[in-house]
């Protein structure tokens, strides 16, 4: 039941930000991977519903300063 969001992301400035995004996502419980592209400021996250909510994600992509939204 696992499921995949994307998101836009901004505040990225350079390569190491989206490698920190990715690897602080991907320790979260129920966060099974996490793909962050500087380039395009999008990230594809899959996760399982029911253990971490793309609210819990959106969150700690702040709490890591840079701003999420759902892509439309
Ligand atoms: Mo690069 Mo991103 O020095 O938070 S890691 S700007």
């Amino acid at each position: 039941q696992e499921e995949k969001v994307d998101l836009d992301i901004s505040g990225m400035t350079c390569a190491a930000c989206s490698t920190r995004i990715e690897k602080g996502l991907s320790r979260m419980q129920g966060v099974s991977d996490a793909n962050i592209n500087l380039s395009t400021e999008t990230g594809t996250i899959s996760y399982t519903p029911g253990v971490v909510s793309v609210d819990e994600v959106i969150e700690k992509v702040k709490k890591l300063g840079y701003d999420a939204v759902v892509k439309q």
